[in-house]
């Protein structure tokens, strides 16, 4: 297994749009192990596969954000949506920060499991917003893109600052090798 490097907002790859799955292979399960602990590593309780730069429609989610409940979409798709609710989002690609925004609190989602079986769930509460969450990652969109226009200049504003000062004191040891993967020793 392997931890892979999540990509920080304004990387212009989280704006790629993710192809479906078609191949249910050994390269998908160690995609899909790999997210799972990446996830966990950055105690995060959802990851997009566009997080770690891999443009499949891939949705890993555990909302106890411990192990306890880990949830595989591929190819999601939201066929029904009610209740909308205001709830405060994070998103491991925008690191410090978090606000308010509007989503469907019960959905009803066709995707596919691990092994490519068919799933058809209606789903309420956090994993409800965590899924709408992940499947706008999985078209290139970001929780930053629903807030008003002032939040989000101070979003972008502040995502610079954090570049630049994590530029400024990376170690080069730290950083992934050319695939993105960063090994575990
Ligand atoms: O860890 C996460 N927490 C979270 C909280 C509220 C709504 C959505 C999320 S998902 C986020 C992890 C992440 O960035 N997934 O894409
Ligand atoms: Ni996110």
């Amino acid at each position: 297994m392997a931890l892979l490097q999540i990509l920080a907002y304004p990387d212009a790859r989280l704006r790629t749009r993710a192809q479906p799955v078609r191949q249910f292979d050994a390269d998908l399960a160690r995609l899909i192990d790999d997210m799972f602990e990446t996830m966990y590593a950055a105690r995060g309780i959802g990851l997009a596969a566009t997080q770690v730069n891999v443009h499949l429609q891939v949705v890993a989610i555990d909302i106890s954000g411990k192990g306890e409940a880990p949830e595989v979409f591929i190819n999601p798709q939201i066929v029904a949506r009610r209740r909308l609710g205001k709830v405060e989002e994070s998103c491991l690609s925008v690191p410090g920060v978090s606000d308010f925004v509007k989503r469907h609190t019960v959905v009803r989602v066709h995707a596919l499991d691990r092994a490519g079986a068919p799933v058809d769930r209606e789903v309420d509460g956090m994993l409800a917003v965590c899924l709408g969450h992940e499947i706008d990652h999985l078209r290139g969109r970001l929780f930053v893109d629903h807030l008003g226009l002032v939040k989000r200049l101070w979003v972008r504003l502040r995502a610079a600052r954090i570049g630049s000062a994590r530029r400024a004191s990376a170690p080069a040891a730290a950083s992934p090798d050319a695939t993105g993967i960063i090994s575990r020793a």
